[in-house]
């Protein structure tokens, strides 16, 4: 049995948490992860408020445990958000893409666990500061919207940078990895791109037949030209956008080529215009099953390798 202060302050029985994945991660498949004994987390993305409401509230009908909400700081009905979030009497919001100070005191004074996102020591320091109750940190191998910086670099740096919790998130989809992050001094991890092939998960076939498919260097970063760097498969999508990215198209052209291309992978499974999010990690993960048995094989598989550790030291 893998325990850390996170499980006790959250409530939850494993110290798992599922990434609140954009478009993907809505209130069934949170609701599955947290009655797997992880964290399930709803994605706000850019989705408006009303969505986030209704996803929370279909989550509440399927399980009783703690779940928690990703905002996505760059969305523009992140304020929105950040409100309803207080109203639902959602546990735990996790935050992406940016700087929540703002809306520290409002979410620590409704009793929300804030646990942000930081892809660098800078903002860990600030976070812990304002009173934030643990820290993700996440890695570049990860999904969707990356940071600088590898998880095995960031994860010890922000442990030696805050006396919080530390997740970590980025690269990790097996037992080996969560033991590694442990290691590191996470005291649990967050998967996104494991989550995928989620029984629960409802993204279109094509997308999570990709998935399975993938291969170690099937991911690419697109979008650094914007300052919004995002890790994806390599698709025909995301082969034209790095063309027109790096081919000198003008900044409100590349912009309006990558609207709703997320929307597309997710909901059509459209090859051709769709941005397939995907950590570096896809090529591991191997089969369709239930979030619950995700949950238990990656804390299983971790457990002998945390035992057998010892046996390095003579
Ligand atoms: O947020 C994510 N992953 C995401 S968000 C997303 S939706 C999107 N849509 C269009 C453009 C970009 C994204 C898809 N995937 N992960 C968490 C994460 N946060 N990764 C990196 C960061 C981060 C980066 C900078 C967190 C804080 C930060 O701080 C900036 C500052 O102001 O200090």
């Amino acid at each position: 049995m893998i325990k850390s202060e996170i499980c006790e302050m959250l409530g939850i029985q494993y110290p798992v948490f599922q990434g609140g994945m954009a478009w993907i991660a809505d209130g069934k498949l949170a609701a599955a992860v947290s009655n797997g004994g992880g964290l399930g987390i709803i994605a706000a993305g850019n989705a408006p408020g009303e969505y986030v409401r209704e996803q929370v509230r279909i989550a509440r009908s399927l399980t009783s445990k703690p779940i928690g909400v990703n905002i996505m700081l760059m969305s523009p009905f992140a304020d929105d958000i950040a409100q309803i979030v207080t109203e639902e009497k959602v546990e735990v919001v996790t935050t992406g893409a940016g700087n929540p100070s703002k809306y520290m005191k409002d979410w620590k004074e409704a009793g929300i666990k804030v646990i942000p996102v930081v892809a660098s020591v800078a903002l860990a320091k600030l976070m812990t500061r304002l009173g934030a109750s643990a820290l993700i940190a996440e890695g570049g191998e990860s999904g969707g919207h990356v940071g600088e910086l590898t998880t095995m670099v960031l994860v010890p740096q922000i442990c030696d940078a805050t006396t919080l919790p530390v997740i970590a998130a980025g690269g990790i989809a097996d037992g080996r990895g969560f033991a590694a992050a442990l290691m590191l001094g996470a005291c649990g991890v967050q998967m996104g791109t494991r989550f995928l092939s989620a029984a629960e998960c409802t993204i279109h076939p094509a997308y999570k037949e990709k998935i399975l498919k993938a291969t170690d260097l099937c991911t690419m970063v697109t979008g650094k030209r914007l300052g919004h760097p995002v890790r994806s498969l390599r698709t025909k999508f995301a082969r034209d956008y790095a063309k027109a990215e790096y081919g000198g198209m003008p900044d409100e052209e590349l912009e309006a080529l990558g609207t709703g291309a997320l929307r597309m992978a997710v909901k059509e499974g459209d090859n051709d215009k769709g941005c397939f999010l995907a950590g570096q990690i896809a090529a591991m993960v191997k089969k369709e099953q239930p979030a619950a048995e995700i949950i238990k094989e990656v804390v299983e598989e971790a457990e002998p390798i945390l035992l057998g550790a010892a046996k390095w030291v003579n």
